[in-house]
């Protein structure tokens, strides 16, 4: 038998893009053939990431190829869920929305935005103006479970709620890190691709690397000193140490003095907090916190850089502003070496209040049931249970959800859950049939990393160096398709057509699909500070495929400063008021506290379809101090059951001496054993959510942002 001739196949090629899976935004080199992907290498061309890559990397070919990924619309009709057409999707989800709205009020529809929006291109230009076309102010995000503290803090000291320091690894002497694990984490608010070895030149070239942190962690290992302290206590350890630099006479504020006020405010505060009045509380030494203090303020550089640890605790905002203190009163702040601001070749910041969101806001109104204020047009997500299931006026009857998973990423998940089950109408924009859009009246699919341009508008922004790429797209998403943007470009126009808007409200989100992201990239770029006449522009950058090194990063006050406030507020009067708390919880308690981790496999709770990413052991167990286990009678692989006033948990224990006696730590993401997921390999490592422990009522006071950390737990065995 003769055998017939091979079909020509397509040419193997490189196509070079930053993977934008996590902060990090590492270059990548994909080999490919026709629509497959053949391997996925770190891009060594990359003048940022220079060939740095993480296992998630190859994700990017996972969910490009994943079968459990919706590919088309789908709605649920009774326990079935049935494919639609897009443009008949369209009609209907906008149809139930406004069909809610118009029963039960504007704002008996709320809004999730999950984390991936942000490293989205498409979806965070347009999501802005998305937002306002609902007209509800039941918006929530996963910002108040994250770095609202953060956010908040640079409102109030900067004028801009996006005016992010951000921490100058590369050329520091002395980095303070608190409530950071950026070995597994690849850094956040701190764009760094490389890390660990960024972290090791460091230590190479002299420097200190000092981790505060509850577990001897991954970056623990790697620092030249590690604290472990009590969760939830950084501020009172900051105040120590501003106490010590205070009493040594080392303010050294240098040309920020000339644009700063309130430093009189911030030495009333910290002598208050002598090292010896913090040391029970925290569990650090007065001696290690005046030995810090004094090692901070005289080293040629340093820098204070505090996340998850730090931002979802009782005292987030008031930890988020101690550590721009230290950095501002030390004078290492917009200098090389201590905190600093990047300036990105497209810069959000510049863009119009309705596309950008602005500068930031506090309290302009409050959640219906609990009154917790809204912060820069967002309610916490804390109190988004009780906002759905408590009757009365303006109750959240409809969500839309775009790229979250608030069920697994939220508090008391077990309420969510039973909200999410009660609502009349339920939108959700998310590639997969997880644990929140289960519940969904119909989910609108985007496609893909891979099937989209890539233009990273939010990470340039909190990054290391200043550096700029952008990717075409791939693959094509053909006539089956519609991405992010053009969902809700699609949901907001038929949204205002329903509500009788005339023609010029049908002409602008016309004028705004025509316009496109690539347009958009390319004026922001124009209009930047790398732009001008024979500037950067998106074919310039588009053309460097290994993206384009735009140096250090350089001081940028007080020009960086918004008009609207040119002087740094080092004493903001709503942390200061929060000071009363502080010194309330002085006396040391002793009961049992749970903290959470991150794996370097995991991605919050959205990669666990992925077979290599879940291969091996299992990780969602809970960590425990031998003699905390002893105390118990527990011993290693046991099942543990741990308590929260919300909820339980039945997890495998393993005991080590990486957690201080007295903490406990739990990963999240897990707990994909629910009914009506369809996510194969996820429910076959299933685990449990720590968000069915963690309690909505258990927030950061200031900011209302979720309080993870610290939360009281009791362990016992978990059979019988
Ligand atoms: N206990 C505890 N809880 C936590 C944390 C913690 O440390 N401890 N961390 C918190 C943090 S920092 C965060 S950021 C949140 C994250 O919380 P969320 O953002 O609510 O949840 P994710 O797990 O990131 O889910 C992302 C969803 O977006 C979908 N998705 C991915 N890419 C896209 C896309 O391009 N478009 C669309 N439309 N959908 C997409 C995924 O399929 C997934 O369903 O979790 C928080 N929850
Ligand atoms: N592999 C992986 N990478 C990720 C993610 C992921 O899920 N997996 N998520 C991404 C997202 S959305 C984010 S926001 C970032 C987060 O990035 P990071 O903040 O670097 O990551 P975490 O691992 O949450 O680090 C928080 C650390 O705080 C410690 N901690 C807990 N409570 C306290 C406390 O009270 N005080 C102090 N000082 N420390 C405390 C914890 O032990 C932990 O080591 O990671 C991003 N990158
Ligand atoms: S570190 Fe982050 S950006 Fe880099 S490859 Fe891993 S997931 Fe992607
Ligand atoms: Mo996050």
């Amino acid at each position: 038998m003769a055998a017939s001739p091979p079909t020509p196949s397509p040419p193997r090629a490189l196509h070079y893009r930053a993977c934008n899976l996590c902060e990090a935004m590492c270059g990548v080199a994909i080999e490919y053939e026709g629509s497959r992907v053949l391997s996925i290498r770190g891009d060594d061309d990359d003048p940022f990431s220079k060939g740095h890559i993480c296992p998630k990397a190859t994700a990017l070919q996972t969910l490009y190829e994943d079968p459990d990924r919706l590919r088309t619309p789908v709605r649920r009709v009774g326990s079935r869920w049935e494919p639609m057409e897009w443009e008949a999707a369209l009609d209907f989800a906008a149809e139930g929305l406004h069909a809610v709205q118009e029963r039960s009020g504007r704002n008996a529809l709320g809004l999730y935005l999950g984390n991936p929006t942000v490293h989205n291109t498409g979806a965070l230009l347009t999501v802005s103006l998305f937002a306002r076309a609902l007209k509800t102010k039941h918006r929530y995000s996963a910002t108040s479970v994250d770095q609202l503290p953060h956010m908040l803090a640079a409102y109030w000291m900067f004028g801009h709620q996006l005016l992010l320091p951000v921490p100058d690894v590369d050329r520091t002497s002395y980095f303070l890190m608190l409530g950071a694990n950026p070995i597994a984490s690849n850094g956040s608010l701190m764009t760094a691709p490389g890390i660990r070895k960024r972290l090791d030149e460091l230590r190479a070239r002299g420097g200190k690397l000092v981790v505060v942190d509850p577990r001897r962690t991954e970056t623990a290992e790697r620092a030249s000193e590690h604290l472990f302290i009590r969760p939830g206590t950084d501020a009172q350890f900051l105040l120590g140490v501003l106490h010590e630099v205070f009493a040594q006479g080392r303010v050294r504020m240098g040309r920020l003095a000339e644009f700063t006020d309130g430093l009189d405010e911030v030495r009333v505060v910290a002598a208050k907090f002598p090292p010896e009045r913090v040391a029970a509380v925290t569990g650090v030494s007065a001696e290690t916190i005046r030995r810090v203090a004094l090692e901070f303020a005289s080293a040629p550089s340093a820098v204070c850089y505090g996340r998850m640890g730090t931002c979802t605790q009782t005292f987030g905002t008031t930890t988020s502003w101690l550590i721009n203190a230290l950095n501002i009163v030390t004078g290492n702040f917009d200098s090389p070496g201590g905190a600093m601001f990047p300036t990105p070749a497209f810069d959000p910041r510049t863009l119009p209040k309705a596309l950008s969101g602005g500068r930031g806001s506090h309290g302009r109104w409050k959640s219906r049931v609990r009154g917790l204020p809204e912060s820069g047009g967002e309610l916490p997500v804390s109190t988004l249970g009780e906002d759905i299931l408590t009757p009365g006026e303006g109750q959240v009857r409809a969500m839309v959800v775009l790229a979250g998973n608030p069920i697994l990423s939220t508090p008391n998940g077990n309420q969510l859950d039973k909200a999410f089950g009660s609502l009349d109408f339920m939108v959700s924009v998310d590639p997969y049939l997880n644990e929140t859009s289960r519940h969904a009246s119909i989910i609108l699919p985007p496609p893909t990393p891979l099937e989209r341009e890539h233009f990273d508008i939010a990470f340039h922004m909190l990054a290391v160096r200043n550096t700029v790429r952008h990717a075409p797209a791939l693959f094509p998403i053909g006539q089956e398709g519609r991405h992010d943007w053009q969902i809700l470009l699609g949901l907001s126009a038929r949204l205002e057509a329903l509500r009788g808007g005339g023609l010029f409200a049908k002409l602008k989100w016309k004028a705004l699909e025509a316009l496109g992201v690539e347009r958009q990239l390319d004026l922001g770029l124009r209009i930047g500070k790398y732009g001008g006449l024979r500037g950067l522009s998106l074919k310039k950058v588009a053309a460097a495929e290994h993206g384009i090194d735009l140096g250090p990063l350089e001081p940028v006050l007080p020009g960086a400063l918004p008009a609207e406030q040119k002087r740094i507020a080092l004493a903001p009067k709503a942390v200061l008021e929060d000071v009363a708390r502080l010194e309330k919880s002085l006396s040391a308690d002793s009961g049992l506290r749970l903290i959470n981790r991150r794996h370097l496999r995991d991605n919050n709770s959205w990669l666990h379809n992925a077979p290599k990413l879940v291969s091996g052991a299992n990780r969602c167990t809970l960590l425990m101090h031998p003699l905390d286990a002893k105390e118990r009678g527990l011993s290693a692989g046991a099942s543990v059951r741990v308590r929260s006033r919300v909820g339980e948990v039945v997890v495998p224990l393993e005991v080590t001496d990486a957690m201080m006696p007295g903490v406990v730590s739990l990963p999240h993401g897990y707990g994909h054993g629910r009914v009506g997921v369809r996510l194969s390999v996820a429910s076959a490592h299933a685990g449990q959510s720590v968000n069915d422990l963690s309690d909505d009522q258990a927030i950061d006071a200031v900011s209302g942002n979720a309080a993870f950390n610290g939360l009281s737990v009791t362990v016992e065995l978990g059979s019988g």
